[in-house]
């Protein structure tokens, strides 16, 4: 019978911006996202933030949700804008939300994991070059440091940063998120500042500050396969796998940047003078875990048209309600990867879920079997993964509540909990409940009484 020991972490996940609301309250200034999502085309139905899932006012009645669930940790993220809303003026009004949360949170016996950065980059920021400034790791670390002052005797981890690929290349690259650039250059410069910002806070943590809480930075990871076994396919499939992957875990883990993908990028990069001596040592700084949010699998093929030579193959998988396939054996695979090329330090689930088009039935219920198999099969993965010594110390299910899924505005439901963004009820999805059940049981088996 696959258990879960007593010191496994099982958690939900959720970030500012995709749930507080309260957009112009106590201070806060814009971020990327409200100028972004206010501009036609860029998200769905021209969606945006303002509200959100009122978190920001209905935070109480959320942390009841996670008592109800039997959380063992709460991750969520902090709004930049609101720490500092203008450069180098600390706001202790946007400070004390984040305090009433976390104090409830040790009240309901809720360990509090906190990102630092989930995308809000203070427009403030942005209007002086953003990620591509490399002033941009001091502004980082002036709200980073008072954090830490404020917090740190009260969080029980640190994530620096969520998903800098996403931050950086779906920000900068493809343009497809804030602040919607289409740049290849800017992008690896945002890359490689928002990882030195990283470095440095974890340093300032451990070795300035000499604190005892864990810190780490998290990646979202998609394993890379060919879609047959040609050279050309091969080939593309090593490229994705450098540009998904590797741009992130080598610099972390290594110490460098992959020379195979700085040749291939050096087609818009003709000068890699941004990184700095001392850079790399500091990217590469120890932590304490390392975080990973996982969704699926990538199958390639080649294509002579894609600048990076390759692109997405069709795929006969199961899918979720994003067109994401569903992929657990996958993951495994990708933890596998990780223990044999890259790290033994332990690992949490930081990020898994699904999005599915959920409708609450006319009994008030949430009957979201699409999810409740996805979280099944892949709680099932972190337990036979650890009866392989894969040392994975916890599991955070994306998402509490159903929120802005960026792009894609509120169209896509990735919560255990249902949101009516007219009247702001919250009603626990079936997976909500099996997943209490899970926590409850420390184990997948359907104990019968
Ligand atoms: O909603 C996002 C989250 O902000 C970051 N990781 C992936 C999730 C689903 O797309």
């Amino acid at each position: 019978m696959t258990r879960f020991s007593k010191d496994f972490i099982f958690g939900t996940a959720t970030s500012s911006y995709q749930i507080e609301g309260a957009w112009n309250e106590d201070g806060r200034t814009a971020s990327i996202w409200d100028e972004f999502s206010s501009i036609p085309g860029k998200v769905w139905n021209m969606d945006n933030g303002n509200i959100a899932c009122d978190h920001y006012h209905r935070y109480e009645e959320d942390v009841e949700i996670l008592k109800t669930l039997g959380v063992d940790s709460y991750r969520f993220s902090i709004a930049w804008p609101r720490i500092f809303p203008e450069k180098g003026k600390y706001n202790p009004d946007g400070m004390e939300f984040y305090k009433k949360l976390i104090s409830l949170l040790h009240s309901a016996n809720i360990k509090p994991a906190v990102t630092l950065y989930h995308w809000d980059l203070p427009m403030w920021a942005h209007e002086q070059g953003g990620w591509t400034n490399r002033e941009s790791v001091k502004w980082f670390m002036e709200y980073a440091e008072k954090c830490f002052e404020e917090l740190d005797d009260q969080v029980d981890m640190w994530i620096t940063h969520n998903e800098p690929w996403c931050a950086g290349f779906l920000g900068y690259h493809q343009g497809v998120h804030a602040p919607g650039h289409k740049n290849m250059e800017e992008a690896l410069k945002a890359v490689h500042h928002i990882l030195l910002s990283h470095g440095e806070a974890v340093d300032y943590l451990k070795n300035k500050r000499q604190s005892t809480t864990p810190i780490g930075i998290t990646l979202n990871l998609s394993p890379v396969y060919p879609a047959s076994d040609s050279m050309n396919d091969q080939l593309a499939a090593n490229n994705a796998d450098g540009y998904t992957n590797r741009w992130f875990l080598d610099p972390i883990f290594k110490g460098n940047y992959p020379l195979d993908m700085m040749n291939l990028f050096s087609k818009y990069v003709h000068d890699y003078s941004f990184i700095k001596e001392g850079d790399m040592k500091k990217i590469s700084i120890e932590c304490d875990f390392f975080g990973i949010n996982y969704y699926n699998r990538s199958l390639v093929e080649f294509t002579s048209a894609s600048d990076f030579l390759f692109t997405s193959a069709y795929s006969d998988y199961d899918k979720t309600g994003m067109g994401w396939d569903i992929s657990p054996n996958e993951f495994k695979q990708l933890i596998h990867r990780l223990r044999q090329e890259y790290t033994t330090l332990p690992i949490y689930i930081t990020e898994n879920g699904a999005a599915f088009d959920d409708t609450v039935a006319p009994d008030g219920k949430v009957y979201d079997v699409g999810r409740e198999s996805y979280v099944e099969k892949h709680i099932t993965a972190v337990a036979e993964l650890n009866e392989d010594n894969m040392n994975i110390a916890g599991y955070y299910l994306w998402s509490l509540l159903d929120n802005f899924e960026w792009a894609f505005g509120y169209d896509k439901r990735f919560g255990i909990t249902y949101v009516d963004f007219l009247t702001q009820k919250r009603t626990l999805k079936n997976t909500g409940f099996r997943y209490a059940e899970i926590i409850k049981n420390r184990s997948l088996e359907k104990i019968l009484i």
